[in-house]
């Protein structure tokens, strides 16, 4: 701001030699550059941090590698501002269905730091490693994190699930 109001007085002082001229145009397009970064600074900021690799595949891991986990969602993208189920389907990495386990559902918008408008649960185990989570609700689209916490045999692992949802 402040370079931008010392060149604008200075353009309206008495006529330069040319060389001055040229110096001053040169100096209000590098304060008008200045003034561009710093205004992309605070809209990147603004957006806050989004890691460029985010992996959005819908099966996984869990974060110490005991579970593979996979989810099916009713549509092929997750609809905003509806109530939907998910189905989760949780093995072992070699494979073999992970049965009964106890499961917590949670999930954020990281860069707008508020979570889901409902609070998840999964209600029904139904088979073969399949669970049923029901009250899924995003509110908006956007970058979502649905984090599932998975205890099975006293071992807990936790798997976290990156979506980009379209409004
Ligand atoms: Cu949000």
């Amino acid at each position: 701001m402040k370079s931008v109001l010392t060149t604008k007085t200075e353009e309206m002082s008495p006529p330069r030699p040319k060389r001055r001229v040229g110096l001053w145009i040169g100096g209000i397009a590098g304060g008008l550059i200045l003034l561009l970064a710093l205004a992309w600074g605070v809209m990147m900021m603004r957006m806050g941090t989004m890691p460029a690799n985010l992996d959005y595949g819908t099966a996984r891991l869990t974060d110490n590698g005991l579970y593979q986990v996979s989810y099916t969602t009713p549509a092929e993208t997750p609809p905003i501002n509806q109530l939907h189920t998910w189905t989760l389907h949780v093995t072992t990495p070699d494979g073999r269905a992970v049965e009964n386990a106890t499961i917590h559902v949670d999930g954020d918008m990281p860069q707008h730091g508020h979570g889901l408008p409902t609070r998840p649960q999964v209600t029904q185990y139904l088979g073969n490693g399949d669970y049923l989570v029901e009250g899924m609700k995003f509110q908006m689209g956007g970058w979502w994190i649905v984090e599932f916490d998975i205890t099975a045999a006293d071992q807990m692992d936790r798997v976290t699930f990156n979506l980009m949802l379209q409004r």
